[in-house]
């Protein structure tokens, strides 16, 4: 139970000094090991420092910030602050970084040297922000946050906040329209970590995770940065881009315990046969995967070939981290498995009434890390988040033996004949034929204005697209699935359109018929 009078900065931070962790490793980046004992510091003079600029309690802090330790030592050092951090994703454009910031109200940016040039040309247009400060060596004409915090003092006194005051936002994405701020409370962050972190994925102390999406995500905030927290384990962090090849580097370098990844990563692990386990870590206990849901073939080959089982979940920005699946020993390859601990789950209907076990319709979810609303966004808020309920927009059913199964997101599905078709489905069809790679599937109309699947498809690396190999695949389909939900058009491309969390655009896929 969390008490009223609560900053969560006390339990993810300073507790380790009093629990005898000063000399742990809380993280690894580029520069090397950063204890316990130096991040409780580096949190407490980043907090001073941004106080130093004239910020107090409540007060909001854009962070536009690359995988690094000074990652976390600003966003809880403003925490402990009582200042509301905002980490941004750091793969968006300089329009997107510019409604963010005037929307947010901003009045201090952080933002990794790497990244200042995204934002220069729109810091004129920002009245609002008052100050950028860069992470890095080239401070590109305003201060660094080395600086600042060498500056600061050691110590810094923790503002007096309760677990219902805000504690920092993150923005969602989502397929469509503009970027939403989800606005997050202090008690969220030890809900996720207790529900999901310990009593699904089993995180103890003795762990070292290393979770391929980034921090700025809610699904890399808790794998990278709360869960570990939370128990006094060590998390790597990884600066660069998740390539395979940089992905595969940490996992033998530092032989983590649990690793954190999204279907695309592991399928393109999975394509080059030069990786097993042996070239990876072989100290792995859970590999973790959400992001989109995880296609049935590819967890069970990554489990063959790294000896540890994928546990595929679905969670969201508005609830914070994953809130439905699978478990250890009970894995169901190509579902998400069942309702997280502390967590309640709902299949809808779209007048809201709850449907029986195998039909589908929306899920809601009711649990502790909801957030409280979007900022600034009243409809969406209210069509979102309805009192206890929060709406995912993502359709599923409940199979015979409890498991969730996804069917796409509701503005994915297509009508075939009258008949409701998941893209899912029709995806993890061509998946898992072995010269596929990834697969995304929409409706389009015929000459006769009829609604058909469509499939693009990414092949795997060495096979080329064919007239032959299509009419393989449609065939290889038909004979899975009920043969009305077989691509009629399959267009090769090189890469599918994502959102940066990994969840395939369809809409910019349709109306795109050109056969
Ligand atoms: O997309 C997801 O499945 C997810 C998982 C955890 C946290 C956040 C998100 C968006």
């Amino acid at each position: 139970d969390i008490p009223r009078d609560y900053n969560a900065a006390t339990w993810f931070i300073d507790r380790h000094i009093k629990d005898g962790r000063s000399a742990k490793v809380a993280f690894i980046d580029a520069d090397g090991s950063h204890t316990y004992a130096q991040l409780g510091e580096k949190v407490n003079r980043a907090g001073n420092a941004l106080k130093s600029l004239g910020l107090h309690m409540e007060n909001r802090i854009a962070m536009i910030m690359l995988d690094t330790v000074d990652f976390p030592s600003v966003f809880w050092g403003a925490i402990k602050a009582g200042i509301v951090p905002i980490p941004l994703n750091t793969l968006l454009t300089t329009g997107d970084y510019g409604y963010m910031l005037s929307d947010s109200r901003a009045r201090v940016l952080v933002i990794s040297e790497e990244l200042f040039d995204k934002v220069e040309p729109i810091l004129p247009d920002l009245p609002l922000l008052e100050h950028v400060v860069i992470s890095g060596k080239n401070a590109h004409g305003h201060t660094l946050l080395s600086d600042m915090m060498a500056a600061a003092e050691p110590k810094l006194k923790t503002a007096e906040t309760t677990r219902d005051d805000v504690a920092f936002w993150l923005y969602s994405s989502g397929s469509t329209g503009a970027p939403k701020g989800a606005v997050h409370l202090q008690r969220d962050l030890p809900a996720t970590a207790v529900h999901y972190g310990q009593q699904v994925l089993g995180i103890t102390e003795d762990d070292v995770t290393f979770s391929a999406a980034k921090l700025f995500f809610a699904y890399g905030l808790g794998n990278g940065m709360t869960f570990s927290l939370h128990v006094g384990a060590t998390s790597v962090l990884l600066k660069d881009r998740p390539t395979p090849e940089a992905v595969m580097k940490i996992l033998k370098d530092h032989q983590p315990t649990i690793f954190y990844g999204v279907p695309t990563l592991y399928g393109t692990i999975l394509a080059d046969p030069q990786y097993r386990r042996e070239t990876a870590s072989t100290r792995l206990r859970a590999c973790v995967s959400a992001g989109e849901a995880l296609p049935e073939d590819v967890g069970r080959r990554w489990e063959e070939r790294f000896g540890a089982a994928i546990l595929d979940g679905l969670g969201s920005t508005e609830m914070l981290h994953i809130f439905l699946s699978n478990r250890h020993g009970e894995v169901r390859y190509g579902t998400s498995g069942k309702a997280v601990p502390g967590y309640d789950l709902k299949i809808v209907a779209d007048d809201g009434h709850e449907l029986p076990q195998g039909e589908m319709g929306e899920l809601v979810v009711r649990g502790p890390s909801s957030a409280t609303a979007y900022w600034n966004q009243r409809e969406k808020s209210l069509k979102t988040f309805r009192g206890e309920w929060t709406h995912t927009g993502d359709k599923y059913f409940v199979d015979d033996d409890g498991y969730y199964r996804y069917a796409g997101r509701g503005d994915d599905m297509l009508k075939v004949g009258g008949i409701w078709v998941s893209p899912f489905e029709v995806e993890a069809a061509l998946i898992s034929h072995e010269m596929v790679l990834e697969a995304a599937v929409v409706g389009e109309a015929d000459s006769e204005g009829l609604v058909k699947p469509k499939a693009f498809v990414v092949l795997a690396p060495g096979e080329t697209g064919s007239e032959v190999l299509k009419e393989q695949l449609q065939a290889y389909v038909k004979a899975k699935l009920a043969p009305y939900k077989y691509p009629r058009w399959i267009e090769f491309v090189e890469a599918l359109p994502k959102t940066a969390t990994g969840k395939i655009q369809r809409f910019k896929l349709r109306g795109s018929l050109s056969q």
